[in-house]
């Protein structure tokens, strides 16, 4: 009776289990619920946001599709797990039924994750490849010029080195640096340092890049969907002040874009050439640190740090 019995059951358990897993992906591929729904559901499993560039949408899409499906398999493994831990724990001192493989089962777990392994590289070529993608006329050039420990932003007349800079927007340890851009148009940004490697980032963007010195130029394209402010940090550990070089990026709409610019070109400081287009002209989601540094550590007197 045991022997009969126990060879159907897992069967029984394995095509259930097979069951819910199609059940649940067909609920969710029929509830109609998008990839930024499940995101929403579950707080962007750790990310930001959605994202504020055409560009974050498609890598926040795959990211959280990523983490659906490296959930959806851990699930399956875990009640895998537990369900062998429960059914087959020690009942007596009988010596279990010693089995060799099976082998359409070693073909399934050696296929499947393969299977998955390629699915997940084909997406993410795809999203990389977007991501990286360079246009032949960007509506806008801007230099980004890092250094220890601001930013300098040059809005250029043209591509590459020898392009010139229109206008300029340079921060201080007074005043954060603010970084205008339009909505909807093709923006690249060209990277340079002026000392040591920094790191260009916003986090609203899902993404950063290295800022390196010397012949290396890293570019990046994107085109900005959502108006507003936003913090931009420097994400390389550049020296004393490195988490002091936070700029705002704004948001802005074409029109006032021009205008911005046209007020630069005429000679107006950031600061005023903001208020002309009606927008605040301080940085509103960061505020400059105070770099004063103190002559005493935490463990010696004043004096001996002092050198005296
Ligand atoms: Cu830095």
């Amino acid at each position: 009776m045991g022997a009969r019995s126990s060879a159907r059951r897992p069967r029984a358990v394995g095509r259930a289990a097979g069951l819910g897993l199609g059940g649940a992906t067909l609920l969710m591929l029929l509830s109609g619920c998008s990839i930024a729904d499940w995101g929403d559901a579950f707080g962007h499993f750790g990310w930001p946001s959605r994202g504020i560039t055409l560009q974050a949408h498609e890598m926040y899409d795959l990211w959280i599709a990523s983490t659906i499906a490296a959930l959806t398999v851990g699930v399956g493994v875990w009640g895998l797990i537990f369900w062998c831990v429960i059914r087959y724990r020690k009942r007596g001192e009988e010596l279990p039924v010693q089995t060799r493989f099976n082998m359409p089962m070693e073909i399934l777990y050696t296929v499947t994750p393969i299977l998955i392994v390629a699915v997940l590289f084909y997406y993410t070529a795809i999203v990389q490849t977007n991501v990286d993608k360079l246009s032949k006329n960007p509506d806008q050039i801007v230099e980004v010029v890092a250094f220890k420990w601001n930013w300098q932003f040059n809005y250029r007349d043209g591509m590459g080195e020898k392009a010139n800079t229109v206008a300029s927007t340079v921060g201080s340890s007074d005043v954060i640096p603010i970084l205008v851009v339009p909505i909807g148009e093709k923006i690249r940004f060209e990277e340079t340092s002026k000392d040591v490697i920094h790191s260009f980032w916003v986090p609203e963007m899902l993404f950063k890049r290295d800022v390196f010195p010397g012949n290396v130029r890293n570019v990046f394209e994107v085109t900005l969907d959502k108006t507003g402010r936003y913090v931009g940090r420097c994400a390389e550990l550049c020296g004393t002040y490195h988490a002091f070089m936070n700029f705002e990026l704004v948001v802005v709409e074409s029109a006032e874009f021009d205008q911005f610019l046209e007020a630069k070109k005429a000679g107006k400081s950031t600061q005023e050439a903001l208020t002309a287009i009606g927008k605040e002209p301080y940085a509103t989601r960061t505020s400059p640190f105070n770099t004063r540094r103190q002559s005493h550590t935490w463990n010696q007197p004043e004096t001996q740090a002092a050198g005296k």
